[in-house]
């Protein structure tokens, strides 16, 4: 990953079930504290389904694409809106390669993790999806809190 920003973008980190169930939030929030990037956003959410098929349309072809849903609505996540210079490439090298056995020890997923489909944490690739997928997942949450307190409040 080549580093080349100088402006102040946003990217969209998530923190996925897997990393949640095993107690890593705290570990992953702070790699992105100690390096000086600021947290602007944070929502523990029980995906549902439409939503991760939005956040990860484009690789709705794939053949792993149905287990991806899976895995990813199977607990809670934790969506974070992470703001900073460079911020979006940043967070890609702290994170590390998608395959956490070709992740670099000193990486989230190179020091945290084995398996490709269970990698414990999402980054935005560019500074365009780290605003869409901050729109799409902050947003989402609120409709889909605003459709849970219809719901209570229709008991
Ligand atoms: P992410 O979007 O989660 O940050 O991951 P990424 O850019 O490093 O990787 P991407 O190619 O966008 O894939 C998204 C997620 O899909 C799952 N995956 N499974 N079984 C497989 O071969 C496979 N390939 C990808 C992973 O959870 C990956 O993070």
């Amino acid at each position: 990953v080549s580093i080349v920003a100088s402006s102040v973008e946003q990217s969209y980190i998530m923190i996925k079930p897997d990393g949640v169930q095993r107690g890593l939030v705290g570990e992953i929030i702070s790699r992105f504290e100690k390096k000086g990037f600021l947290l602007k956003g944070l929502k523990l959410f029980q995906c549902p389904k439409n939503l991760a098929q939005e956040h990860y349309k484009d690789l709705k072809d794939k053949p792993f694409f149905p287990g991806l849903i899976e895995y990813i609505t199977s607990g809670p996540v934790v969506c974070m809106a992470w703001e900073g210079v460079g911020v979006v490439a940043s967070a890609r090298k702290l994170i590390g390669a998608t395959n956490p056995l070709q992740a670099e020890p000193g990486t989230i997923r190179g020091d945290l993790a084995v398996q490709t489909g269970r990698n414990v944490v999402h980054g935005s690739d560019s500074p365009d999806n780290g605003k869409r997928e901050i729109g799409c997942g902050l947003r989402g949450v609120k409709c889909y809190l605003n459709r849970l307190v219809k719901i209570w409040q229709r008991g």
